[in-house]
């Protein structure tokens, strides 16, 4: 028998508080510690200037693409698990402030949902050249809500991000 495919899902992850690169590198591994999650590809770090509120460190940045056979929310759930562990703390936080470890569910597979908690492919993606850019990086002719992400990533301003060499 052939197994189905499992569906496709894209991460992005992102902070600014504490070593961020450390804290990412460590949200990667414990985000794919768990048979039903497989990483297929993971992007370079970038150090991004910070989108929203502008008043706050700069942020590292980075994307991943994972198989996995969770569901949307169990991945949502799963991924807000991994947050809490790094020390994210929501009580304290202002929107889009400074963060230890944010995980962004940008798309799955071709689901669209939006629900309370829940929204596919994630809203803001097509304003955020440091979720663009990264994922670009790493699935340029991925199409999502009909937009091919290299296309995507040309409309919007990417100054300032820096690709950053590997830690190790
Ligand atoms: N939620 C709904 N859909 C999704 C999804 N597809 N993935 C809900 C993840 N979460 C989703 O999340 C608020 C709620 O969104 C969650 O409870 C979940 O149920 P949050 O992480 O507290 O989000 P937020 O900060 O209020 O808003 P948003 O737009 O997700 O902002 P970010 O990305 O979290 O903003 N600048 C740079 N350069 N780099 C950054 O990484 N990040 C932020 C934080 C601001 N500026 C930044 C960066
Ligand atoms: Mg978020």
């Amino acid at each position: 028998m052939i197994a189905a495919p499992l569906p496709q899902a894209y991460l992005a992850l992102g902070g600014n508080v504490g070593n961020s690169r450390a804290i990412l590198d460590r949200a990667v591994l414990l985000l794919c510690d768990r048979p039903d999650l497989r990483l297929t590809a993971r992007s370079s770090d970038y150090a991004t200037p910070p989108w929203g509120f502008k008043d706050q460190p700069p942020f590292i940045n980075l994307c991943i693409a994972v198989e996995t056979s969770l569901s949307p929310r169990d991945l949502l759930a799963h991924a807000q698990e991994v947050e809490l562990k790094l020390g994210r703390d929501r009580a304290h936080e202002t929107r889009w402030g400074p963060r230890t470890c944010d995980i962004d569910i940008i798309a799955y597979g071709d689901l669209t949902v939006d629900e309370p908690g829940l929204i596919l492919p994630h809203p803001r993606l097509f304003e955020r050249a440091f979720v663009l850019l990264p994922l670009a990086e790493i699935a340029g002719n991925r199409v999502i809500a009909g937009k091919k992400l290299t296309e995507a990533l040309a409309k919007v301003d990417a100054a300032g991000i820096e690709r950053l060499p590997p830690m190790r």
